[in-house]
């Protein structure tokens, strides 16, 4: 038998030491899929945040240049995570597709490439920040299941190739087999079909495993929080222009946008979980989360941002969050003379800094256990983040946060800022066109401009939208509820037909006009004002 991919027969025929490719390719794909498969089910088993797949991605996130993780977000925005997943499926389909082809004479180069890739994933949960040896019984699995039926199968093919004595004729019809024997190749299609079959299962298991394992089930087991001090205020129902085309004030939980660092969600239960502050304090203070709830807590509507948010981005969302005041524990604490910066440690080995002075000068900074009525979120940090109203998300909103260390900018440096962004980082004014979209085209005439500004712990105090360069105008605001969210405005322009540049700029409380000159999110987020092309017909 031979295939049309196969070499021009030196002489007569496809050389029959060599497998045929299709089949070398397809042992190598089904070994590395085998062994990803075995990796996740172990990886469920042992409750260790530890699928070699996942764990390389993890690695990948945390050496990439900072260039091309820019790149990441603000190409695939909030989808980067996927967009590397799908990328290191098909380089690792190759990788497998590559060991295979190699392996046509002898098992041995496609041995070789499977266990490197089983090393690599290895190397990936043995480089995790949070490291333990329970990390490793996943990876090795995989390695094991890699090599282990990338041999079986190569055993099997070789033992069915055309060159074999034992291959049977696949052309012709099947012959009898001597009772209670399978011919090479029915044995060969038997052993690919158990591998795929195991790769499937073992990695849907898995899965299975890794959802019932998680968070979700303590998170269910929260209930309803405590009423925070104070009556909590209804959200205004004039606080936005949402019938003409702005974002809803409140951002429902579904659509807050979310960035992290982490492919594999931090799974943290309740019961687990405790929170240290300690470093430059009086009294080092450790709790556990009936604790904190049991404070007094605070409810607060904050606009969060991202400061990888692009002009006229969507890394910003805003919801009303429960929690423990900062300032009260800080106070408990007694944070020493020459403190300023709070260095906080989630349990993924992520760090953040926060100025202490924003922590403690009265605004509504806290360790967030709730979001818009409900337990936090798994994905926005449960059981406790960080809240800080006025302050990028990279200095102020660390999720999953098990610890905070006083310390100083001099002696701390966080994971953003060991990668070039800013140590300090308030949010600036910004504002937004919403209304309509760039590259629509709108009637001629009375045009409805809409959108959001946002200059967090200041407050918007006005926008204004002009065409063609023109004269600003002044747009309508909607009620201020807080300074420390953001605010919806809309105007009527009148747009001849043709092609019209539309742009937006607020002014915050303090007078202060956000600057036109164009600035990169790095390092301490971007500026410029939001400019839309629109066609009136
Ligand atoms: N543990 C952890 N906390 C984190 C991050 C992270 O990568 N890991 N990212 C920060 C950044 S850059 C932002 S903008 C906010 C986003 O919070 P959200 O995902 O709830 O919107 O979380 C912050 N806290
Ligand atoms: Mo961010």
């Amino acid at each position: 038998m031979s295939t049309d991919l196969d070499p021009p027969p030196a002489s007569a025929g496809a050389d029959p030491t060599l497998l045929p490719r299709p089949t070398a390719a397809v042992a190598g794909l089904l070994a590395v899929a085998a062994a990803l498969g075995l990796g996740d089910l172990v990886a469920g088993l042992v409750a260790a945040p530890s699928s070699p797949y996942l764990a390389v991605g993890d690695q990948f996130i945390r050496l990439t240049p900072e260039a091309l993780k820019e790149f990441a977000t603000s190409t695939f925005g909030v989808h980067d995570k996927q967009v590397l997943l799908a990328g290191m499926a098909v380089v690792i389909a190759v990788v497998a597709v590559v060991a295979g082809l190699l392996s046509r004479r002898t098992p041995v180069p496609g041995l070789v490439v499977v266990a490197v890739l089983g090393i690599a994933g290895v190397a990936g949960a043995a480089a995790s920040p949070t490291f333990g040896p329970a990390y490793l019984v996943a990876p090795l699995a995989a390695l094991a299941a890699g090599i282990g039926s990338f041999a079986l199968l190569h055993r099997l093919a070789r033992a069915a190739a055309p060159g074999s004595s034992h291959a049977d004729d696949e052309d012709g019809p099947e012959e009898p087999e001597p009772s209670g024997t399978v011919g090479p190749s029915r044995r060969l299609f038997l052993g690919a079909g158990a591998v795929l079959l195991g790769a499937g299962v073992t990695g849907l298991l898995g899965r299975v495993l890794a959802a019932a394992g998680g968070a979700e089930a303590s998170r269910s087991a929260v209930g309803a929080l405590p009423a925070p001090a104070g009556a909590p205020k209804a959200p205004p129902a004039d606080a936005d222009f949402a019938a003409s085309g702005t974002p809803t004030w409140l951002t429902s939980t579904s659509d807050f946008y979310r960035i992290d660092t982490a492919l594999q969600v931090p799974q943290v239960s309740t019961a687990d979980y405790t929170l240290r502050i300690h470093g430059m304090v009086d009294r080092e203070i450790t709790l556990d989360y009936a604790q904190l709830r049991s404070r007094a807590l605070l409810e607060a509507p904050i606009t969060m941002t991202c400061v990888s948010n692009d002009i006229g981005g969507t890394l910003i969302s805003n919801a009303v969050f429960l929690g423990v005041p900062l300032r009260d524990l800080l106070a408990e604490a007694g944070v020493r003379p020459g403190a300023d910066q709070i260095a906080s440690t989630s349990v993924d080995g992520f760090t953040t800094g926060t100025p202490v002075a924003a922590c403690t000068d009265g605004r509504n900074a806290m360790l967030a256990l709730g979001m818009n009525g409900q337990p936090l979120p798994v994905e926005h940090g449960f059981p406790v983040r960080m809240v800080v109203p006025g302050l990028y998300g990279f200095v102020s909103g660390c999720k999953w946060i098990t610890g905070m260390e006083l310390t100083t900018y001099g002696a701390f440096q966080p994971y953003w800022q060991q990668r070039g962004w800013a140590a300090r980082a308030p949010v600036k004014t910004q504002s937004r066109i919403d209304v309509p979209r760039g590259d629509a085209v709108v009637a001629a005439g009375q045009v409805v401009v809409a959108g959001t500004a946002w200059a967090q712990h200041r407050g918007v105090a006005r926008v204004e939208v002009r065409a063609d360069g023109g004269s600003w105008q002044q747009a309508e605001l909607a009620a201020d509820v807080s300074i420390d969210t953001w605010r919806m405005w809309r105007t009527v322009l009148t747009l001849a037909p043709g092609r019209h540049t539309l742009q937006v700029r607020a002014s915050d409380a303090t007078g202060a006009t956000q600057p036109e000159a164009f600035s990169l999110t790095i390092p301490d987020g971007a500026t410029g004002w939001h400019t839309v092309t629109v066609t009136a017909r």
